[in-house]
């Protein structure tokens, strides 16, 4: 380098300046905090992530797309001003002209039609304090039943499953610090190394430590890696070999009768039913063998500490809420749950994923986790909104019956906040014709999303680095994210949007906030004496460790293992769920020979709105790839590597195939995080579970046609007759 170099360089350092961030992850649950590092240098901006090593979570680790996280955030994509559509193009627009804008159609949609004839769809991304703010926006601005969120797709079979048998709702019932000391894990559904991979090295220590890892999952993943025990079962069968082992555990005597009989109710109603299945068949109907289910079953019912996990693969079924009770009734007949290292953990998914379910954004529920339809908890809760309980709207109906009451008509003005429903609800084609149908869609995001762009508003919001305000993480442990970035352009946070819109809607005495902790204090209050009681915790006490809810006064430590004394029911007891009533009624035909089985890949978050904008992450995954065993594709004239149709009964997309011998050869595997012709969505099912609304991502019956064969086989007749062939 030349002396002239050399002394510009040093020059240029010199007047490089850093600004420090501290931040948590946006994407999935774990939440892991980092500092993020700006460093400009003369015009030149760059970014660097630190884990934070405090963090007693992720305990200083980051996966991928939490080290990218940045590149959504600082994107030049980012919408920065409020946008509206006019001749389909969208234009800018001062915020208060839209806001007028929005409240006139609002108004005039209810004038029309009724209170509602707005439907307001929520997202687990949001904050607490936004969650919560959502919730009372629809039920006391807009004084709509209509409120639901993407979390339906998401946890609610586990959500229904953990209130009906522990009487609560907390996806992990222990903190991930005792994994390590447990003797058996059994890991059903749930793909931690790709989806949560900063907690896996709690799993690693638990084997190092001898425990025994089983991995139901019908396909190989990076976390079967793990597993002394890999069970391939066809998709939708896991309630059989739950069954199953439980027949062996009975049979072998590993069940805790004391504990049956101390804490729970209603074994009876399984005990003659499991002692007359058949083993065989169960082995038979899940495509495993009986061999597999014994050993799983011995080394679950004799180890002496035990976890079971469960997460989408075993929930998001028509019949997911039964699956998950299954799987609870081998926690509680073996009786490892309320003591060290012994439990049952639904792996929550989303950042908020957690406490975006308990305060208010189902269409059934109030802060707090309390129930709108329970007079005492409408009473309580109007009190604190300052509303007559009369006024207070009942229950709506889930996300994707909000879909359909678009499409019917009985919906026609939508607030989405938070969630992409185009390219994440079931049967996308269907989702997306109904959306047209509204005759107002007022979306409020970040990016141009495949369902921010059908919006006649977009509002823009605060990315996670900009926005404060507290995330409770899949431990059920409430963190406090701080929002250090300053906002870009014209942007304003979720909260602060609702706070607007409620005042031109008459209502500002009840959205008086001018901080995320305003929220939050009210918050507190709204779940005072709920089953999800964050009363105790203040933003003050929310320092690196974070507080476990419930937490139900403010010197009350937190409760990080739930069920110690007593479940959360009445009579503190827990319950066993009878056999299974129902089942998928997707069904493999000649003209749908192959299941498909949908999920996530390590370098994609969700509908991909944020890491596809991430330019690291893009470059390492910039397409959906459709997992198939190599016999599978030779039978189907699929090459490796080559563009693919794949058809439902609901309609068609497009993929790359991707050879793979990790897979089952009845099933295929797809990623959801693209949209428009590559949105697996448009061809999946809409069938819902009947307790908890969850539809049956996890299975659908398919077909693949080569997309050259097509082009040249413009005929592509085939018969309208199906042979079923039975699951
Ligand atoms: N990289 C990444 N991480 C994420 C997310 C993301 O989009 N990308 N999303 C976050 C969110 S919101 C969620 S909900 C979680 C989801 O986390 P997971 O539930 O772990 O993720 P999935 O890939 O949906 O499904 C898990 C596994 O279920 C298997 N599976 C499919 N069908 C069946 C079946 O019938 N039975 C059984 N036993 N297994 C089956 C799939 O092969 C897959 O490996 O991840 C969170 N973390
Ligand atoms: N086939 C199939 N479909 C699935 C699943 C599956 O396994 N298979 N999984 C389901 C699951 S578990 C989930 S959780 C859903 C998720 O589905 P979606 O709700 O569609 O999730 P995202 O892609 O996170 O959409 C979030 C949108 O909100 C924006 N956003 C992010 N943060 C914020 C914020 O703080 N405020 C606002 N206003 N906007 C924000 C993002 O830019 C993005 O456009 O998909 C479900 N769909
Ligand atoms: S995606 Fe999840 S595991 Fe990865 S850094 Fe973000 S919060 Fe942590
Ligand atoms: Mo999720």
């Amino acid at each position: 380098m030349t002396d002239f170099l050399k002394h510009f360089r040093s020059e240029q350092l010199e007047k490089s300046t850093e600004k420090v961030m501290n931040t948590q992850c946006p994407y999935c649950s774990v939440q892991c905090s980092m500092e993020l590092v700006e460093e400009r240098i003369i015009t030149r901006k760059r970014f660097k992530t630190k884990p934070n090593k405090q963090d007693p979570t992720s305990q200083g680790r980051l996966c991928i797309k939490g080290a990218n996280a940045h590149q959504h955030a600082i994107n030049g994509d980012r919408i920065t001003h409020p946008l509206i559509k006019i001749d389909g193009e969208f234009v800018q627009i001062p915020w208060i002209l839209a806001y007028e804008y929005i409240a006139d159609q609002i108004k005039e949609i209810q004038r029309e039609s009724g209170r509602d004839s707005m439907g307001v769809y929520g997202g687990g991304s949001l904050t607490n304090e936004e969650a919560y703010l959502l919730g009372k926006f629809a039920r006391v601005a807009l004084k709509t039943k209509h409120i639901d969120y993407n979390g339906r797709f998401c946890m609610s079979a586990a959500a229904t499953a953990g209130n009906a048998a522990f009487g609560i709702d907390r996806g992990l019932t222990n903190s991930l610090a005792e994994i390590p000391d447990a003797k058996c894990i059994l890991l059903v559904g749930t793909n931690i190394a790709d989806c949560q991979p900063t907690i896996l090295p709690y799993f690693r220590k638990a084997k190092k430590n001898g425990a025994f890892i089983i991995v139901i999952d019908p396909r190989e993943t990076a976390t079967s890696k793990l597993a002394d025990l890999h069970l391939q079962p066809k998709p939708g069968t896991d309630a059989h070999i739950a069954n199953g082992m439980l027949k062996v555990i009975m049979d072998k005597g590993y069940v805790d009768k004391a504990f049956i009989e101390e804490r729970t109710n209603d074994f009876h109603l399984l005990k003659e039913d499991i002692k007359a299945i058949d083993l065989k068949e169960m082995a038979r109907l899940a495509g495993v063998s009986v061999e597999e289910i014994e050993q799983a079953a011995v080394e679950y019912g004799q180890a002496e500490t035990g976890f079971i996990f469960t997460a989408r693969g075993v929930e998001q079924h028509a019949n997911g809420y039964e699956n998950v009770r299954q799987f609870i009734n081998l926690v509680l007949a073996t009786g490892k749950i309320g003591k060290h290292a012994c439990g049952y953990g639904a792996v929550t998914g989303q950042g908020n994923g957690q406490g975006g379910r308990e305060h208010g954004q189902k269409a059934d529920q109030l802060p707090g986790y309390r129930s709108i339809e329970n007079p005492e908890h409408r009473k309580y809760i109007s009190e604190v909104w300052g509303i007559d309980e009369k006024e207070l709207p009942r229950k709506g109906v889930s996300a994707y019956e909000m879909m359909e009451k678009v499409d019917q008509g009985d919906i026609t003005g939508m607030l989405v906040m938070a969630s992409n429903p185009v390219v994440s609800n079931p049967n996308g084609i269907f989702v997306e014709k109904a959306l047209k149908k509204l005759k107002f869609l007022v979306v409020v995001d970040m990016f141009l999303s495949e369902t921010s762009r059908m919006a006649d508003i977009i509002l823009p919001t605060s990315s996670y680095l900009e926005d404060e305000g507290t995330m409770t993480n899949l431990e059920g442990r409430v963190v406090l994210r701080k929002g250090e970035r300053p906002l870009p352009g014209e942007v304003k946070h979720d909260w602060q949007i609702l706070c607007d819109l409620a005042d031109l809607l008459e209502c500002k005495s009840a959205f008086n906030f001018s901080t995320a902790e305003d929220i939050f204090n009210e918050l507190r209050i709204a779940s005072k004496g709920g089953k999800a009681d964050y009363y105790g915790i203040t933003y003050s006490r929310l320092k690196e460790e974070g507080i476990f809810w419930p937490c139900p006064h403010p010197e009350h430590n937190g409760t990080d293992r739930l069920f110690d004394q007593s479940f959360a029911h009445e009579d503190e007891k827990a319950v066993f769920y009878p056999l299974p009533q129902t089942g998928s009624n997707e069904r493999i035909s000649e003209m749908f020979p192959l299941y498909l089985t949908t999920g996530r890949i390590m370098e994609h978050y969700l509908t991909g709105v944020q890491t596809r904008r991430s330019t690291e992450l893009n470059k390492r995954a910039s397409e959906p790839l459709l997992e198939i065993h190599p016999e599978t594709a030779n039978q189907y004239g699929i090459e490796d590597g080559v563009l693919v149709e794949l058809t439902s009964e609901r309609g068609t997309m497009v993929i790359r195939s991707k050879y793979t011998e990790k897979i089952r050869r009845d099933t295929i595997f797809a990623p959801f995080h693209w949209g428009d012709s590559q949105s697996i969505n448009r061809i999946t099912s809409p069938t819902l579970d009947p307790f908890c609304k969850m539809p049956e991502f996890k299975i659908s019956a398919v077909r693949l046609t080569p997309l050259t064969e097509k082009l040249l086989d413009t005929s592509n007749k085939k018969t309208d007759k199906e042979k079923e062939i039975k699951i």
